[in-house]
């Protein structure tokens, strides 16, 4: 090889590496995302919501990779293995997942996978730098919801009896439940009346409808004759007592009116889809502040009741409607102000430090 020719040789390899390395930096891959679900899709409405924004999002967004939505299924006791594998795969980025327990959960695999990076729904961690968390109000989706249970269970709609009792069958015990929803009912239920009682029960599990109907068919002999559910799957043996025994039940979380029309006569939406959406937009743009933690509410539209669904407008009387309406406008502008306790926020953001 002549000096000319080797010359040139080393020239244009070199404008080979260069183009290519420019091609490396201006060709970002997408964003590798993994979806954790801690238990099953299809009852569940703030996993449904999770992995239907996940995956509405990656269709129409090149700067993401939806690679999987995994169902980790109920026993609790397997997650943080099943959680430490999937972000050990090195399949993922992002894990996104959901609920209060997962923040501790997330920050013990954060420990052992280096570069991995979590954003979680219904959870408040503060402080860790692949950590997102966003949070909703559930003090006040709660509050609105029992103030429409004590309205019902008041009105003069077919088969409710004079008992000032409404009744709530929940899948299990944690601080959100014990220390925003249950008192938050209680509190909108003892804002249209101060001698409402609200019956709670718990399930003891996320999925068991037959014991779900059961505990509702005992609520309802003892006077409950509006209920709230929230325990996923078990939700449909309430819906099965409520259809059974003429009685009402109010949904929380989605729109549930086409699950039984005439017995599911309100929703209370937290809308989980439109918050993984904008955390996913931030997430590409690169601007999710990670580290941070954020409450979401009425007040910015995550927490709303839709009152002119065909659902509820049938079925709840125009002067409960109106009553209602009056406090939904109080509550949504901030002057009717129903904050989430601060110690709440402390006592979750703790359990992961
Ligand atoms: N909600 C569900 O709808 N389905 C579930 O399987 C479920 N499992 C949960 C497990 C744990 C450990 C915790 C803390 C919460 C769970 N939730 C579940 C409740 C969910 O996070 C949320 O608080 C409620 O759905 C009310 O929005």
């Amino acid at each position: 090889m002549t000096r000319s020719v080797r010359v040139l040789t080393v020239a244009l390899l070199a404008m080979c590496l260069l183009v290519t390395a420019a091609a490396v930096v201006v060709a970002d891959d997408p964003i590798r995302l993994g979806v954790f679900i801690p238990g099953r899709l299809g009852d569940s409405p703030p996993y449904d919501d999770l992995a239907e924004g996940a995956e509405q999002f990656a269709l129409r967004n090149d700067g993401l990779d939806l690679v999987r939505i995994f169902e980790a299924g109920f026993d609790q006791s397997q997650w943080p293995e099943m959680l430490l594998q999937f972000a050990a795969s090195g399949e993922y980025d992002v894990i996104y997942t959901s609920n209060e327990a997962m923040g501790p959960l997330c920050v013990g695999v954060m420990e052992q996978v280096p570069d991995i990076k979590f954003i979680v729904n219904d959870a408040y961690v503060l402080d860790y730098d692949r950590l997102y968390t966003t949070f909703f109000n559930n003090t006040q989706q709660a509050f609105l919801f029992g103030y429409m249970m004590a309205l019902i269970s008041t009105s003069d709609m077919e088969n409710v009896n004079p008992d000032k009792k409404v009744g709530l069958v929940f899948g299990q015990h944690y601080v959100m439940m014990d220390e925003m929803i249950i008192p938050g009912m209680e509190q909108g239920a003892q804002y249209a009346d101060p001698e409402f009682e609200l019956v709670t029960t718990m399930l003891g599990n996320w999925y068991d409808a037959a014991k779900a109907e059961q505990l509702a068919n005992t609520m309802a002999d003892q006077g409950v004759d509006v209920f709230g559910s929230i325990c996923g799957s078990g939700n449909a043996g309430v819906l099965s007592s409520a259809v059974n025994n003429g009685l009402y039940v109010l949904w929380y979380d989605d729109d549930g009116f086409d699950k039984a029309p005439g017995t599911v006569v309100a929703s209370f939406i937290k809308d989980n889809k439109a918050a993984t959406i904008r955390n996913l937009e931030r997430l590409v743009e690169g601007t999710l502040p990670w580290g941070e933690a954020e409450v979401l509410g009425a007040e910015q539209g995550y927490i709303y009741v839709p009152l002119r669904d065909a659902g509820y407008v049938s079925s709840v009387p125009e002067a409960v409607r109106n009553q209602f309406k009056v406090v939904y406008d109080q509550v949504v502008s901030g002057e009717l102000e129903i904050a989430v306790p601060q110690e709440v926020l402390d006592t979750i953001n703790a359990a992961s430090h």
